[in-house]
């Protein structure tokens, strides 16, 4: 059987839901099976939907309403979906109590580090103004800035210390890093960009898009192949 990995979506007013491609495929291209996630304010159901899947992915999209970390929606925090901030908040209290691997990636550092208690900054190009272009122009499947693997972190293990490339499609980023949280990778210009949790249930999170990185980049490929074998240990 293959590994099950729920997928969480965006969420429009009207609660209808949209998964992007590129995670699908990523997940296929390491034998998973994606499930999409539905919008439900039950707590039962997704509770028996976080059991039948063996991990659950935070996907990217729109910023996290500051109300959510204590602060005022600034005029630089781009568009905010309130139905989606409150599934997944209650997705990744779920999951964590099912101790159940998670993966997030770009929104979903961001959603993380909320969700455990840390702040986020709303715009970098406005609160920490730097040369590097975290909102890339190079296209979606190519690379574009570098960022610094921290030593003896779980990403060192998989990629390697040292400078490794990455993608760059994000103009917020974490702040105040949450208790819980230990960053495994930074920009040259200090901007964190990759975390984990320091308990012993799975938890990585990455600010750039490793979905996008799986078929021409052997070491964006580990995160995820690395991913679905901790989920597979447990499932076992
Ligand atoms: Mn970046």
């Amino acid at each position: 059987m293959k590994i099950r990995i729920g997928i969480t979506p965006d969420v429009s007013n009207d609660h209808n839901v949209v998964a992007f491609g590129t995670y699908v495929k990523a997940l296929e291209c390491v034998d998973a099976l994606p499930i999409v996630l539905p919008y439900t304010t039950k707590d039962e159901t997704l509770e028996e939907l976080i059991a039948l899947c063996d991990g659950i992915l935070f996907t990217g999209g729109v910023d996290v309403d500051p109300k959510h970390y204590g602060a005022e929606k600034k005029e630089t925090c781009g568009d905010v979906e309130p139905y989606r901030d409150e599934l997944e908040l209650k997705v990744f209290g779920l999951a964590r109590k099912a101790g159940k691997p998670i993966l997030a990636i770009c929104r979903g550092i961001q959603l993380v580090n909320v969700a455990m208690g840390g702040t986020l900054y709303q715009d970098l190009p406005s609160e920490a103004p730097s040369e590097i272009a975290h909102s890339q122009s190079e296209g979606k499947f190519e690379p574009s800035h570098w960022v610094q693997v921290l030593a003896d972190t779980p990403l060192s293990d998989l990629a390697g210390a040292g400078r490794m490339v990455a993608n760059s499609f994000h103009h917020q980023a974490i702040e105040r890093l949450a208790d819980g949280l230990a960053v495994m990778a930074v920009a040259d210009d200090g901007i964190v960009e990759a975390v984990y949790g320091t308990d012993a249930q799975y938890l990585r999170a990455y600010q750039w898009h490793p979905e996008r990185l799986v078929e021409t980049h052997p070491q964006h490929r580990a995160i995820f192949e690395d991913f679905i074998r901790a989920c597979r240990e447990l499932a076992r």
